[in-house]
This record gives structure tokens, sequence and C-alpha cells, in this order.
């Protein structure tokens, strides 16, 4: 927990990793106060400042400058910690990945840039978007690694290198994980004009991670199936439990829109704003 990690937008999964609740997910979602950014932020802002989990970003290709800056404080503040910044394979051929590649090898910051390539973007595939749709090896001069990103063992492997080589190297590695997205990106893309339905059901049938898991488990008999079973119906029943409290859950006071919005200090004004709402009294 405290190595620093931070996401893009589909920042659920990694915001529970990081010891937050489904409970403050879902209110989170429906933007009630029981949420982790006190209903502010959003299905894409999702937070765990305590923990060292950095959000949940909604903007394309923020992980890896705000990545490389938190590994540069965590260097200036002489911690063996590293920073994990994830994003896709879309977000890698945006300008400011390559800026903060660049700085992160140049300072030799401990910065892992995590790219999940699920092979595509928003309405379109890496083959249609990508000249080189391979990651890990596209600077020459930062060292990268590929790993089965549906294999969860081969990707705490994988990690544990990157780590190690980060702090030993004193430097960024990228980790490109192989992986793939089931669903269309949004509700504007069916996720189905850049590939097959066989293609889908294909992956399913043979790469899905958590068959995968469950398949190891019940081969080195770690537990009974029925077990399994059991958690699943467990996990179900709280989770349902959760979205309930959460929907009766309140929503937030219209005087919270102007709290944890700009840090109060002494005359501060914000340009082009109305000074009645921006200008704090001290
Ligand atoms: C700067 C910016 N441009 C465009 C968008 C709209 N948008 C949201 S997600 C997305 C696709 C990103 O693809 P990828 O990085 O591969 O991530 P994936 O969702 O496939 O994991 C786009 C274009 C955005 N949020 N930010």
């Amino acid at each position: 927990m405290e190595d620093a990690v931070l996401t893009a937008y589909r920042d659920h999964g990694m915001f529970l990793a990081r010891g937050g609740t489904v409970f403050e997910v879902f209110s989170e979602l429906m933007g009630k106060v029981t949420g982790c950014a006190r209903g502010k932020g959003g299905s894409m802002h999702l937070y765990r400042r305590q923990n060292n989990f950095f959000g949940g970003w909604g903007i394309v290709g923020t992980p890896p400058p705000l990545g490389t800056g938190l590994a540069f404080a965590l260097k200036f503040l002489k911690r063996d910690n590293v920073a994990v910044a994830i994003y896709g394979d879309g977000a890698e051929n945006q300008g400011q990945v390559y800026e903060a590649k660049n700085m992160a090898a140049l300072w030799n910051v401990p910065v892992i840039f995590l790219v999940e390539n699920n092979h595509f973007g928003m309405g379109t595939a890496e083959w249609r978007a990508s000249k080189k749709a391979s990651y890990f090896d596209r600077v020459s001069y930062i060292p990268g690694l590929k790993v089965d990103g549906m294999d969860v063992f081969a990707v705490k492997e994988a990690l544990l290198f990157c780590k190690d080589h980060c702090l030993t190297r004193k430097g960024p590695i990228v980790l490109e994980c192989d992986t793939y997205r089931y669903h269309g990106h949004s509700m504007s893309d069916p996720g189905s004009s850049y590939r097959t339905r066989d293609e889908i059901k294909q992956i399913r049938q043979v790469r899905d991670p958590i068959q995968h898991l469950k398949l190891i488990i019940l081969r080195e008999q770690v537990i009974p199936e029925q077990q399994l079973t059991e958690i699943d119906k467990q996990v179900k029943k709280d989770v349902e439990d959760d979205v309930r409290r959460a929907q009766q859950a309140a929503l937030p006071e219209a005087a919270d829109l102007f709290t944890d919005v700009y840090k109060q200090h002494k005359g501060f004004v914000i340009h082009g704003c109305d000074r009645k709402v921006t200008t704090y009294k001290t």
C-alpha cells in the first residue's frame, strides 16, 4: 500500500484493491455524500489517499505524467517505493505519454508505466490507430516487458520484477499487460464494428482471467467447488446490500458545491470567476 498507484477511468477494481469498499464505490457513482469523493467525483474519480491510490482520471493519458510526478516525489523523499501509472493502448499514442517517459528516464525516477493493452480504444481497434501496436518496446531508452495480463500470477511476478528494477536501477520501466475488453467502450460504442462476436466468445472461453484462476484453485485443490459457489453467492448478496444502502444515503448539501474545490488561502482570487464565490474570507 506504500507504492503510489493511479489509473484512468476504469478505476473501480483498483479502488477496491486499495482497501476501498463497494458501498463507497456505489455511493460515489450515485453522487451520495457517503462516496469516497463525497459524491463529487463520480465514477471516473475514485480516490483513496490514505492507501496511496491517487485516482481515477477521466482524461485519457493522464496517469503517465502524474505517475512520473509521484515517482519524483518518492525519490525526493528517499522512499523505497515506486509509482504505478496505469493507462490504455489508446492512451499510448498521446504526446504527453512520451513527454513523461522522456522526463522519467532523464531524471531516473521509479515509475512503472503499466499499459493495459486490451487492443481497443473508443470505437476503434489498435490496428487502426497504432503504427506500432507493441508498447513495451516503443521507446529505446526505457526497458520494458510484456506479460499475459489475463494471468493474475504472471502479472504479480511481473510487477515484482518491475518494482525491483525501478528501485535497484533507479529508473522507469514499461510493463505491457496483454488483456482484452469484452464490451464496447461506452454507450456510443456497441463494440462490434471492429471485431467479430466469435472473437469475443473465443477469448471468453480460452483466456478469461477469472475462469483461469478458478481452474487453478480447483486443480490445486485450494478449496472445493462448492465453497467457490458459496463465495460467489455471498459476494452477490453483499454487493446488492451495498447498492441498496447507497441508494438510501443522502445527497450532498448545496453548500458542499464550494467545499473541497480550492484550498482555503488568505486573499485567494481566481482569475475570471465570480469573486463573491471564489474569494475566501479570512
Ligand atoms: C484527452 C481525451 N481524449 C478523448 C477522450 C475520450 N475517450 C475516453 S476513453 C477513450 C479511449 C481510450 O482508449 P484506451 O486508452 O485504449 O483505454 P481503454 O478504455 O480501452 O482501456 C477516449 C478516446 C478522453 N477521455 N480524454
